[in-house]
């Protein structure tokens, strides 16, 4: 029986999303570079369903129906486009091309163009859920012609996760890049998501001397709250495993440099380039950069000063701290949103926010009940221009403010870094704010290098400029 899709790269994302595909009841052709992948899956787990063993991209493609899917699982970058290569010569016009790992959104983009040109359809896809996820069913997030999706879409939504409501947390995003786009987005969310945790975490033990132990019940407690998530859950787990070697808190035995593979960072580059202020999302990738600079800062350590000691903190700061994680997380949402909102625009891609919401609830990094919330806000009639402006949440934030500025009063007094805490109320209060220095900014602008400047008292369309050096008078620009 010829395949209904083929997967080639076998590490583990590839591997575990063959074997969903082959559990939920498709004949999954394999391959693999090295064929000795192929081999140990089929060894392990050969018996979960049906699998074609192949040995290069020429029989992986004799062995399937057609139009053929074949899904691409390998590091992104230029082994993407090797295997496009490859595969291109072998495939007849109908057929798809899937890329399901982390690729950049341009490079599906200039991808997508250029196998259309050969009348082969190619499907961005983004994969969030890790590992597991990719087993048990991950949140999907393709884009590619809607054409191609009528013929994909079906496998990719049965082998996705489930929300509450039974829904797939799988639909189509957008042409070309959106997708991919879409990834990203969710994973720079992830960033602030975690760095917002740390500065929790932080603030807990610096500011109530609270141990990882304790701090692990304090997480558990607000998982059965609104902060209920993947990552508050595996929070509590982490702080409150011990190192089996020493007997130390294990978060005390990990160096305190946060890696990163890249898609922060492309996401506060594409914020940059969109106009959109991303700041929590920038500041935690900035955070991750700041820790591995060991050298500078074991020199800082030295020569710079700080506040040691600590301020006595009131009873409620464990209850401020979590309204505060619970603001400054809705405001990286919200500037996640924004983003999204910016890009489908830019790039003409129709993005349904709530949509897009409603694909996070489960199988992904950052799902948590919170997006219920979110997928409700933009599913009503009248789309909220800013998250915030949903009125659950222009409520939850008004309620949290107090504490939040509490917080981030406490630790900028202790000299506990607090990047994301901050940037989001800073972000918070500009939105709010009437008048910003930004006309200043703008008159500096007119001085130095005839910018011109809009007058709050005449048509928005008119531009002035004065004459700085002969005599300031205004002129119309
Ligand atoms: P890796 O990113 O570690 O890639 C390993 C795979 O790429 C192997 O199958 C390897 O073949 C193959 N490969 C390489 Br490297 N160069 C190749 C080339 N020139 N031609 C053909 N094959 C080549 O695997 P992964 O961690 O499973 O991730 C796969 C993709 O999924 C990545 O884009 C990743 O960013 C994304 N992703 C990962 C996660 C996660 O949690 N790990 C989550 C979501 C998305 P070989 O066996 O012959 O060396």
């Amino acid at each position: 029986m010829p395949a209904q899709i083929g997967v080639t790269g076998l590490a583990v994302m590839g591997a575990n999303l063959a074997r969903n595909l082959a559990r939920n009841g498709y004949t999954v052709a394999l391959h693999n570079r090295t064929t000795a992948r192929t081999d140990e899956l089929l060894a392990k787990h050969g018996d979960e369903g049906d699998f074609v063993r192949t040995e290069t991209l020429v029989e992986l493609v004799a062995a399937l129906e057609r139009p053929r899917r074949v899904l691409i699982m390998v590091k992104a970058g230029a082994p993407v486009d090797a295997v496009i290569e490859e595969l291109m010569p072998l495939l007849d016009e109908g057929d798809i091309i899937i890329d399901a790992g982390n690729s950049h959104f341009e490079a599906t983009r200039r991808r997508e163009e250029a196998l259309a040109e050969k009348g082969l359809h190619f499907v961005g896809v983004g994969v969030s859920g890790g590992e597991e996820g990719a087993l048990l069913g991950p949140s999907i997030m393709p884009g590619g012609s809607k054409e191609s999706y009528e013929v994909l879409g079906p496998m990719l939504e049965k082998i996705a996760a489930k929300a509450d409501d039974g829904e797939p947390c799988c639909a189509w995003i957008g042409t070309d890049g959106a997708g991919h786009f879409v990834k990203m987005v969710h994973n720079g969310i992830e960033y602030a998501d975690m760095q917002l945790i740390g500065e929790a975490y932080d603030l807990l033990r610096q500011g109530a001397g609270l141990e990882p132990a304790e701090q692990a019940k304090i997480f558990a407690e607000w998982n059965q709250g609104t902060l209920a998530s993947f990552l508050i859950e595996i929070t509590a787990e982490v702080l409150g495993h011990v190192d089996p070697q020493t007997g130390k808190p294990f978060v005390d035995i990990i160096t305190d440099q946060a890696g990163q593979k890249g898609t922060g960072r492309w996401t506060v580059v594409s914020g940059l380039e969109l106009g959109s202020p991303l700041s929590g999302i920038a500041e935690s990738v900035f955070a991750r950069g700041l820790s591995s600079q060991t050298a500078q800062r074991a020199q800082a350590q030295e020569l710079l000063a700080g506040e040691e000691g600590r301020p006595a903190v009131s009873p409620e700061f464990v209850e401020d701290v979590r309204q505060a994680l619970f603001a400054s997380k809705l405001v990286s949402y919200a500037q996640g949103m924004d983003m999204l909102a910016a890009a489908s625009e830019e790039y003409g891609w129709d993005l349904k926010l709530g949509e897009i919401a409603s694909l996070w609830r489960e199988g992904c990094i950052i799902r948590a009940d919170l997006l219920k919330d979110i997928t409700a806000a933009y599913s009503q009639p009248e789309r909220p221009e800013n998250l915030l402006f949903a009125p659950a949440f222009t409520e939850a934030i008004n309620d949290a403010l107090p504490a939040w500025r509490r917080v981030v009063t406490a630790a900028v007094q202790m000299g506990v870094p607090v990047p994301v805490f901050s940037a989001s109320l800073a972000y918070y209060d500009g939105l709010r704010r009437k008048r910003l220095p930004a006309a200043l900014t703008q008159g500096l602008r007119d001085f130095f290098g005839a910018h011109t400047y809009h007058r709050i008292d005449a048509d928005p369309e008119r531009s002035f400029h004065t004459l700085w050096s002969e005599g300031r008078s205004e002129v119309e620009a």
